[in-house]
């Protein structure tokens, strides 16, 4: 289990299991067979994502602080505070254009986190349904998706505006479900991969607005040395900006596991200005997307022989932003 130097831990756990004594719970996400609105339920600011095929894929996501957190709804957003860390989530219905829903939810979690005094927002998670359909204008629903991010975006931190690490994955239903975490005074530095383009940076032809988001956020304590929590994105078989290995999910495996090794790396760190190094054995909390549930076993030991024994791996089958990809992995390197 991932124990995070800063009092942020995420965990995953069975349905309805407390906190450890002393711990808190900031915020829930449970991964359902069917989407739950965000509320706050029994005190606990929580929302449902449908990203289960059966009652074998249902797990929970908590995360935990070391302060009791205040909850509550901003528009609507679910939310819940503790003085040093924000957690807050949010579902956008289905409908034939996100582009404005998406624009308006972003600018109302903009608005929570000025308001409430978190501006260092550490992750962000969002799974579309129908992610690779056509919208009603005949426009890719992620294209959509992330037409109307980058314009929030632009508003509210301009065209240089870095964004943190982030999920754009597909879900099962539910329209666009998403939370992110933020913090108040934590160190929050964006981490680029060297073989990546950055994605923000990506060419037209993967949609009218790039996705912005950044490869790997570092969450540390102010004052200490060193990456503290390493945040890595959703990471695919992509180098620069193009797909790699089309239909062959081994080979995207290993492409994908090779970019996460090298954005977490003692060179790319250092290449942040950050004296530290991390490897795939370090990651905990680790989320592994896949297209087809025929793929599973591949995908299973790839994962098996790259992370620790001990780091906990959930799997999902869903589609992924764009139609040649099969897989997508995500984790947290403490
Ligand atoms: C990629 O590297 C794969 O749109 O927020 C990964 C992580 C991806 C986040 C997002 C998209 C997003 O472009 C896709």
């Amino acid at each position: 289990m991932a124990t995070y130097p800063n009092g942020l831990r995420g965990r995953l756990v069975r349905p309805h299991e407390e906190p450890p004594p002393g711990r808190h719970l900031l915020g829930r996400i449970a991964f359902l067979d069917h989407h739950r609105p965000p509320a706050v339920r029994d005190g606990v600011a929580d929302m449902g994502v449908h990203l289960a095929r059966d009652e074998r894929a249902l797990v929970t996501e908590v995360w935990e602080t070391d302060a009791p957190p205040t909850s509550g709804m901003y528009q609507d957003l679910v939310y819940a505070h503790d003085g040093e860390y924000l957690f807050c989530a949010g579902q956008i219905p289905e409908g034939g254009s996100y582009r404005e829903p998406v624009r308006e939810a972003y600018d109302a979690a903009f608005d929570l986190i000025s308001e409430l005094g978190y501006p260092h927002v550490i992750r962000i998670w969002h799974f579309i349904n129908d992610i690779n359909r056509a919208n009603a204008d005949g426009m890719e629903i992620y294209r959509d998706f992330c037409l109307g991010r980058a314009e929030a975006v632009d508003r509210r931190l301009g065209p240089a505006g870095e964004m943190p690490a982030a999920t754009g994955i597909g879900s099962l239903g539910g329209g666009i479900s998403w939370y992110l975490l933020a913090s108040r005074s934590g160190r929050i530095r964006h981490l680029e991969n060297p073989l990546q383009v950055p994605a923000p940076s990506y060419p037209h032809r993967y949609g009218p607005r790039p996705p912005k988001f950044a490869r790997a956020t570092s969450l540390s304590p102010p004052g200490l040395d060193g990456a503290g929590d390493v945040f890595v994105a959703g990471t695919a078989s992509i180098l620069g900006h193009e797909t790699i290995h089309e239909g062959d999910v081994a080979k995207q495996c290993d492409v994908t596991l090779a970019n996460m090794a090298k954005v977490l790396s003692r060179e790319n760190l250092l290449a942040h200005g950050i004296d530290d190094g991390r490897t795939l054995k370090d990651l905990r909390l680790v989320k592994v997307y896949l297209r087809r549930e025929e793929d599973l076993e591949a995908v299973r030991s790839a994962c098996a022989e790259a992370f620790s024994d001990t780091a906990e791996i959930v799997y999902f089958t869903v589609d992924i932003c764009r139609s040649d990809l099969l897989v997508e992995i995500e984790g947290i390197a403490p």
